[in-house]
């Protein structure tokens, strides 16, 4: 899947919920639980600011446990949210989800539903999470376009009702260490980033956080100092030296990455909290203020 996001399709995405919006008591948007930051869409929270939201951090049997904890915690600190972590083919983790919308929208009379919208960037779990509330296959995969054909509204128990079509987002592209954690994650698959720039980054970045699970899954001795002697580890084992004691770096990267985005070094979060920049160095929100035409 390659996304590209022109400002053409952002335009298109952004005046999709503005129209979507009216008739949305509770914004429902997906986060990865493993860069809960990174995987949010930039302008959403501006756009939807006066309407209650659910985060929901899919796949979080991925994710770090002690960590999407606190994402948790954070992401309630702001006003009218809620956050859960689900799994979103594990339908136990979904039941929550009606009742803290009728919570969120506690102003809706009792006598109709609540309405809720599905949003977040591509391949963060909407289809499925769609699909496995209404107990069957609904939502396509693959690239519908949001809001442009007729809406169907899916029954979730009682007194929620969900559109049947989500809401697709632009990812944080333009933050450059967001970008290293989405193709990282394998939520971009195919980008302009280079593949072992891509490995590189993901090296430094498990050697800082999750050494333990290196040492293991690779039968390390000690720690490599850095990213490069982890590479070249990994290069030793699985294939990656060539004629001449050549590193074959994108075998490396390739093996690296296949490893952390099938959670065969275990549960892993690329980003805490704390890992959010200050407003002043984030760069894509400003792209929601200079079109000041855009309606
Ligand atoms: N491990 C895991 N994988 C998930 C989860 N949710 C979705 N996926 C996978 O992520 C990929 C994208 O899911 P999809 O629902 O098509 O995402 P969409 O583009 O947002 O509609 C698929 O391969 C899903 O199987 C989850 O909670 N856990
Ligand atoms: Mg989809």
């Amino acid at each position: 899947m390659t996304i590209n996001w022109y400002p053409g399709h952002m335009h298109k995405a952004r005046r999709e919920i503005k129209k979507a919006l009216p008739e949305i008591d509770v914004v429902i948007e997906i986060l990865d639980a493993r860069l809960p930051f990174s995987s949010a869409n930039p302008v959403l929270g501006q756009l939807a600011r006066h309407k209650p939201t659910l985060k929901l951090l899919s796949k979080s049997d991925l994710a770090d446990p002690e960590l999407t904890a606190r994402w948790i915690e954070f992401l309630e600190q702001q006003a009218n949210t809620r956050a859960l972590p689900i799994i979103t083919t594990d339908s136990k983790t979904l039941q929550p989800i009606a009742r803290t919308c009728q919570q969120l929208a506690s102003q809706v009379r009792e006598s109709r539903s609540v309405r809720a919208m599905v949003m977040g960037i591509p391949n963060v779990g909407k289809s499925t999470l769609i699909n496995s509330l209404a107990g069957k296959k609904i939502a396509k995969t693959g690239n519908e376009p949001a809001v442009t054909r007729v809406q169907q509204k899916i029954q979730v128990g009682d007194r929620l009702q969900i559109i049947d079509t989500p809401g697709v987002l632009w990812p944080r592209i333009e933050h450059a260490d967001s970008a290293y954690r989405l193709a990282a994650s394998g939520a971009i698959r195919d980008t302009a980033m280079d593949y072992e720039e891509v490995g590189f980054w993901a090296a430094g970045s498990l050697l800082q956080r999750y050494p333990e699970a290196l040492i293991s899954r690779y039968k390390l001795k000690s720690l490599p100092e850095d990213a490069g002697s982890l590479l070249k580890e990994i290069a030793s084992r699985r294939g990656g030296l060539k004629a001449g004691g050549v590193i074959d770096y994108h075998r490396a990267s390739e093996v690296l990455l296949h490893d952390l985005r099938g959670g065969h070094l275990g549960r892993i979060t690329l980003e805490t909290p704390e890992d959010i920049p200050a407003p002043g160095e984030l760069q894509d929100d400003t792209e929601a203020t200079e079109n000041p035409g855009f309606e």
